[in-house]
């Protein structure tokens, strides 16, 4: 299987990839975990993101296409691949289609997870109280939710034109999330 994964932050988007991956046995590739990683290892990459996440904004372009093609390049993306938070907008999305057609592959589903903003602002602002995110505080989560509308919400259009779109109910408990995933993926 080769995806994305597309929802409004705080959907469950990473929640959702890891334990698909798993039942599909194809790496689940997060972004932001990425970023992240590079964030708490100090790196110029890390340094970079760090500056646009806490603000809310969306890392350039370049820099995140450049990451995403080196990391579908690795031998564990050959058979396949759950994309997480990538594309984030439309020239994301174009930059994927080169690097698929340059790996001779093609998507096979965008999965969109569904979630009201009231709902995923409740969750973000839950695991701010858990985990501490920088990103995770009430004026950054609104910036967040305005640039999703603005820029990565207008992706949805994009696949379901191509006919890739595969919309699903992000409300409920994590398990019932997973099993109509899988239920849509399926059929
Ligand atoms: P991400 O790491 O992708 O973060 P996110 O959109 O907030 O979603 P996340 O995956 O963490 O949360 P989830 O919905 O699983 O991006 C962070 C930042 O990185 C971006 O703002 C941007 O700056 C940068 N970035 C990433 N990709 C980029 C790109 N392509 N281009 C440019 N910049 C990029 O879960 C949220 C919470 O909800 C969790 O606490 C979870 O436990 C909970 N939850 C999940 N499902 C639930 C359910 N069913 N019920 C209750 N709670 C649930």
């Amino acid at each position: 299987m080769r995806a994305i994964l597309l929802g409004p932050p705080g959907a469950g988007k990473g929640t959702q990839a890891a334990r698909l991956a798993e039942r599909v046995g194809v790496p689940a590739i997060s972004t932001g975990d990425i970023f992240r990683a590079n964030v708490n290892g100090g790196t110029e990459l890390g340094r970079t993101a760090q500056e646009y996440m806490s603000a809310g904004a969306l890392v350039p372009d370049e820099v995140t296409n450049a990451m995403v093609r080196d990391r579908l390049a690795q031998d564990d993306s050959a058979a396949g691949f759950l994309l997480d938070g990538y594309p984030r907008n439309t020239e994301q999305a174009v930059e994927l289609d080169t690097m698929l057609a340059d790996l001779g592959v093609a998507l096979d589903a965008a999965i969109e997870i569904t979630a009201d903003f009231d709902e995923v602002t409740n969750r973000l602002l839950r695991r701010a109280e858990i985990e501490g995110r920088a990103d995770d505080t009430e004026p950054v989560i609104r910036k967040r939710l305005e640039v999703y509308s603005a820029s990565t919400a207008p992706l949805t259009a994009f696949y379901d034109g191509r006919g890739l779109l595969v919309q699903v109910d992000g409300l409920g408990a994590i398990d019932e999330v997973t099993d109509r995933l899988v239920s849509a993926l399926s059929s």
